[in-house]
């Protein structure tokens, strides 16, 4: 057994739903700690209106009994409140006769490559389920893996780095004070500086009917070494942290460590160099490798750069042609984000842990907490005296 998930539900639907299994019996989870993974998602200076509608908290339907895991699959709802407004348009039962349909696609979203593919008139078919709005289940779903993960004292974070033009200054924040400045900041950059006039950029933005993407790191810290595998191309713990990362809506580019600056360092600064003595036994004094060494985990902090392109639905639409005349129209105006690079991060967080969280499942087993817990000991206890 492994650990996979599944999500399903529009966007203006009746609600998300999750269902996560493989997490191993005799876990204590509470709903209020996935609450808080919850409403850390739905927050960050230039989110939309949607998100005054809205405050997300879990419904779990199955797989937890007097707050603990069972060891069979968790389902979990979290209701859509602005479905009130959309039950005509999104009913499935009855055909909304008067509804308007959706004919101008936006360039850089699904709406137009999803309709070629899926033959529907009504681009709305498509956005509905293309929307960020899916990421609430992922989010619920990594907090169940984040709370195995505590087990293990693995522990996963993210803050934002760049956000339109605008860059933190990592260099001038004392490594201690990133969570806590992450937490306080509105973009949730741990520069106060930097947070300032990120406000002041998504502001100007929202002002001309623009949008604005930007960078985060995720890390995970605590991660025994081993993770992952060399010896086949789809056990590469990178690769399949990758695949997770770069499928959160509107990530394009993952860089683990020194990412995409290895093209012009040389070989004799590019790598983590190896020591030993007998208190830490072996160990590397950089991370340049971003914790993960052959598509195994080395032992070190993983870290990875995401990067987000601006949200695609524009204020001021760029052009487009309509479907169903083929004449050339502006793209349709729909209520969207501005920035939702702090929200992305705090999503990257959760796929990222449910990745680590499969990977341990795979390397440790058990079906109870008390089976993984003996097996990844006994690990630890063989690697420290290699
Ligand atoms: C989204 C558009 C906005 C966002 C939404 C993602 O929603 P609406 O179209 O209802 O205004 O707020 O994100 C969420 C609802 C969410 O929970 O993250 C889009 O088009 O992707």
């Amino acid at each position: 057994m492994s650990l996979r998930y599944l999500t399903a539900g529009e966007s203006h639907g009746r609600g998300i739903i999750v269902i996560l299994e493989g997490i191993p019996s005799g876990l204590t989870i509470n709903a209020e700690d996935i609450d808080v993974e919850l409403s850390r998602r739905q927050k960050g200076y230039g989110r939309g209106l949607r998100m005054r509608i809205e405050t997300d908290f879990v419904q779990v339907l199955s797989g937890i009994r007097h707050v603990r895991s069972l060891g069979s699959p968790i389902a979990m709802l979290i209701d859509n409140k602005d479905w009130d407004n959309w039950k005509s348009v999104m009913s499935p039962t009855s055909v909304d006769l008067d509804g308007d349909t959706l004919q101008k696609p936006r360039p850089g979203h699904a709406d137009l490559a999803g309709l070629m593919k899926y033959g529907v008139a009504d681009f709305r078919d498509i956005l509905e389920r293309s929307s960020a709005r899916e990421t609430a289940g992922r989010v619920a779903a990594g907090a169940v893996c984040k709370e195995l993960l505590k087990q293990f004292n693995i522990d996963i974070s993210s803050y934002v780095i760049q956000i339109g033009n605008i860059k933190a200054d990592m260099a001038s924040i004392p490594r201690e004070k990133v969570w806590h400045n992450t937490e306080m900041s509105f973009v949730r950059c741990p520069d106060p500086k930097a947070t300032k006039s990120m406000i002041n950029i998504i502001r100007k933005a929202a002002s001309k009917g623009d949008t604005l993407g930007g960078k985060f790191v995720v890390r995970a810290k605590g991660v025994p070494p081993g993770l992952g595998s060399h010896t086949q191309w789809d056990l590469k713990l990178d690769g399949r942290l990758a695949q997770s990362l770069i499928s959160i809506q509107a990530i394009k580019a993952v860089e683990f460590g020194s990412g995409a600056g290895f093209a012009s360092l040389k070989g004799s600064a590019a790598f983590d160099e190896i020591f030993y003595d007998k208190e830490k036994g072996f160990h590397r004094k950089t991370n340049r490798a971003g914790g993960i060494e052959g598509g195994i985990s080395n032992g070190k902090s993983i870290e990875a750069t995401c990067t987000m392109k601006p949200i695609p639905s524009l204020g001021e639409p760029l052009r487009s042609v309509d479907i169903t005349t083929k004449k050339a129209a502006k793209a349709e105006i729909v209520r969207s984000d501005i920035c939702a690079v702090p929200a992305a991060g705090v999503v990257a967080e959760a796929v990222v842990a449910f990745e680590i969280a499969r990977a341990m499942r795979e390397k440790f087993g058990g079906d109870s907490l008390d089976d993984m817990k003996k097996s990844y000991d006994a690990y630890m206890e063989r690697i420290k005296n290699l």
